[in-house]
């Protein structure tokens, strides 16, 4: 280390603290495709962050967005005031979402957001007079951040299991990873869109459906490690939610902006939601900020089941829509437009899936998963000792070869800044190569 800090008071988020504490993994810069350590070291991002620099690191539009903004106007209130790039930053992301898409409501990160879309979809069928509809449902291994809305809907046990029954009336479905039928696939795999089908046959069958208000997916699971929709499966959940007049949320917070090669994972996969999660990319993540877009008619109903100067939706953040995200987003999704990053995301695809398919037939690999320029690698786990092997690549990876990749049990999850290059797909690939060569 090149100074001696003192980590006792920063109690960091999921992580394993103590383990950390005893050998720091520290960055003090970034710039384009790569962080600098403390120690020196430039060290190849293979994870964009976390799911969420998708322009690269340091991009000058953004910066000077951000700079100029903070000397202008730190902060302005939106509960009964506003401010003009608020409105602008909206308008900006309409202009990249979905057709039809184009309410969108500002809050700081996922968690929020996901929050947000829920309470939408509840309030959605009470302004109609249809309150029955109290019902959430979700999938298994689903993340959806760590509010309370957003643990209950999720699907990982270690993240609800401490926190109490949280929210009352949820189910889940299941998820669609099946490595016994597609293993290996390349892209969107062949089998398995009838597990939408218990969505009807099980879940509306047991709950009714007149009770359920929303269905929330990510269109691909990230965190869990990248389980990618099989063919035609998101298609049947749209139409299983139209018969039964239930909301379809995505939440593309990893999927947004040309994470898959198009602006969102909703155009990509040919499936409009209602309403989109989205965060993360959505600044670059140079300030905190997620956002639900919401399809107009639902905007609408909250407007006309209110009384003309009465508030429509009592729900909002201090910081929903802060000046410098604003400003961020803004100069963000300009950058993505200019630099036409999400084409650039879709013609790198290919070539990142060969990539990452050559470590098919290394030691312990027994998946591999790929859809725009995510990709998931799954491996063997040492027996009785889930994670270990995975987390072990992580470390070497990081100190050993300077490149960083991130770890979700022992699945390793690739996600670089759209801005990465031939050259550096092949170093990424290359070096979990050697490391699992070693293994
Ligand atoms: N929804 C999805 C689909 C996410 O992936 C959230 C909501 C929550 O967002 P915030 O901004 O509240 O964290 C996420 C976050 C990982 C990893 O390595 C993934 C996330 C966060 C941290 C780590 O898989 N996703």
């Amino acid at each position: 280390m090149s100074k001696q800090i003192n980590t006792e008071h920063f109690w960091m988020p999921f992580s394993a603290n103590r383990q950390f504490k005893s050998q720091p993994r520290l960055m003090v810069a970034a710039e384009g495709m790569h962080y600098t350590t403390d120690d020196g070291r430039k060290v190849l991002d293979g994870t964009a962050g976390l799911w969420c620099v998708n322009a690269g690191h340091g991009n000058p539009k953004i910066v000077a967005a951000i700079q100029r903004q903070a000397a202008t106007m730190d902060f302005a209130p939106t509960f009964q005031m506003a401010h003009p790039l608020a409105f602008e930053a909206a308008s900006k992301l309409v202009s990249i979402a979905p057709p039809g898409l184009n309410r969108v409501f500002f809050c700081n990160d996922g968690s929020e957001g996901v929050d947000t879309a829920l309470k939408i979809a509840l309030a959605y069928h009470r302004v109609r007079g249809d309150g029955m509809r109290h019902r959430l449902i979700g999938r298994e291994r689903g993340y959806h951040g760590v509010g309370f809305g957003g643990i209950s809907v999720g699907g990982i046990a270690g993240n609800r299991k401490h926190f109490g029954p949280a929210l009352p009336a949820v189910d889940h479905l299941r998820h669609p990873l099946n490595i016994t039928k597609n293993a290996f696939s390349r892209g969107i795999p062949e089998h398995g869109a009838e597990m939408a089908d218990e969505l009807e046959q099980r879940l509306l069958a047991l709950h009714d459906p007149s009770t359920v208000a929303a269905l929330i997916v990510e269109p691909l699971q990230g965190s869990t490690g990248v389980i990618i929709p099989p063919k035609g499966y998101l298609q049947k959940l749209r139409a299983i939610c139209d018969k039964h007049s239930i909301l379809l949320i995505f939440d593309e917070v990893i999927t947004g902006f040309g994470r898959l090669g198009s602006a969102f994972g909703a155009d990509y996969l040919g499936v409009m939601p209602d309403m989109i999660v989205c965060a993360k990319g959505l600044t670059n993540a140079a300030v905190p900020m997620g956002a639900v877009v919401v399809k107009q008619e639902i905007h609408d109903a909250f407007m006309a089941a209110a009384p003309e100067n009465g508030i429509e939706f009592s729900h909002g953040y201090t910081y929903s829509a802060h000046p410098l995200a604003c400003a961020a987003a803004i100069a963000t999704i300009d950058v993505y437009k200019e630099e036409k990053l999400f084409e650039r995301a879709a013609e790198l695809a290919p070539y990142f899936e060969e990539a990452a398919h050559s470590l098919r037939g290394l030691p312990h690999v027994k998946d591999i998963r790929n859809l725009g320029l995510v990709c998931g690698i799954e491996l063997d786990s040492q027996i009785g000792k889930t994670t270990t092997r995975a987390f072990d690549i992580f470390v070497k990876c990081f100190w050993e070869k300077n490149v960083l990749i991130r770890t979700t049990g022992d699945i390793i999850a690739l996600s670089p800044p759209l801005i990465i290059s031939k050259q550096q797909i092949d170093e990424l690939f290359g070096v979990i190569a050697e490391v699992l060569k070693a293994e």
